[in-house]
């Protein structure tokens, strides 16, 4: 049966005590916008004739959603990371700040305080012995051109297993994640290992979403990054290494045409030696430019939970800003 109750004057009452309108504590966005979000819902159970069973399933699964890191993990898979960024990129676009090295997003698995090196850092810890040796390289440059120098470079991305250091507890603390200030010339250079992509895990609260609407949970092999220099907008950004079947198919929606990258695998001793090297590698370059601002708070990372990242760290990251 059928019925349709959701426009009546009881609903509409119900829905703003609900959302708190008729009392003065609380918070007024707050409540606008759970009021919004409420009534959408209501309508959509009307709409869709939800059943009592269907709703309280939708409940189990948000609580499944609230263990660990899942719903930082779906956000991605149902595009929300990726909308934050169009609207960015919109925002940019408004303000003329267009230009410079594409955003993408950050994603759940950064973690703060990673070991910080001048110019160059080993980002691997040597154990994992059937991977391909990384070497990671790249200029910081402004609009202009011209190199930054003292540029702060955060890197992070998985092993040869997909997995991440500290959310991966068989690794080591801060395995390939490093913080790389760059040289006189602008650069950055990493000796890592290729990361294999990323699959969700079989049967946690998002893959079982991502089954319900037909998808995978596979992302293609990838590193992030996190770029900033006074002066210049932060740039949080990805790029992808070429030729993995999931690179146009990221069930995180990451992927940037300008940022598919190709390694070059060199297998000439003289280049190995040159870089302290034992055997063949892939070389990978990415160069970065950098938008200018003078506004302050465009020159750090937005707010967000992250893993060790403590708010003391994050209030002394916007005073310096400001300076
Ligand atoms: C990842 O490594 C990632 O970058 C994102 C966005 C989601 C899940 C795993
Ligand atoms: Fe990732």
């Amino acid at each position: 049966m059928s019925v349709k109750i959701f426009d009546t004057p009881e609903v509409q009452d119900f829905l703003k005590t609900v959302s708190g309108f008729d009392q003065s504590g609380g918070n007024e966005r707050a409540k606008q916008i759970m009021h919004r979000l409420l009534s959408d819902l209501y309508r959509l159970v009307d709409d869709y004739d939800v059943t009592p069973e269907e709703f309280w399933s939708s409940v189990s699964v948000l609580n499944a959603l609230g263990e660990g890191t899942q719903f930082g993990l779906l956000a991605p898979g149902l595009g929300f990371d990726h909308y934050l960024d169009m609207r960015m990129d919109a925002e940019d676009k408004q303000r003329g700040l267009s230009g410079g090295t594409p955003r993408t997003i950050e994603g759940p698995l950064y973690v703060a305080g990673a070991p910080e090196a001048e110019g160059f850092a080993r980002m691997d810890d040597g154990t994992d012995s059937g991977a391909e040796v990384m070497w990671l390289t790249g200029q910081v440059r402004d609009v202009d051109g011209q190199p930054v120098t003292g540029a702060k470079v955060e890197i992070w991305h998985a092993d040869s297993k997909g997995g991440y250091s500290f959310f991966d507890p068989s690794q080591s603390e801060y395995n390939l994640r490093r913080t790389i200030i760059t040289d006189s010339q602008g650069r950055y250079t990493a000796r890592s290992i290729i990361p294999s992509g990323y699959g969700v895990p079989e049967g946690c609260a998002t893959d079982q979403v991502l089954k319900l609407l037909g998808r995978h949970g596979q992302r293609p092999a990838h590193i992030h990054y996190f770029i900033s220099a006074p002066g210049h907008k932060h740039l949080t950004t990805q790029i992808n290494l070429a030729g993995d079947p999931y690179t146009f198919d990221d069930f995180a929606f990451a992927t940037r045409e300008e940022l598919v990258i190709e390694g070059r695998r060199i297998e000439d001793p003289a280049e190995a030696d040159k870089r302290g090297l034992e055997g063949p590698f892939t070389e990978v370059v990415f160069d970065v430019e950098l938008a200018r601002t003078d506004a302050p708070e465009l020159q750090h990372r937005h707010k967000r939970p992250r893993a060790l990242e403590s708010e003391e760290a994050e209030s002394q990251q916007a005073s310096q800003a400001k300076v």
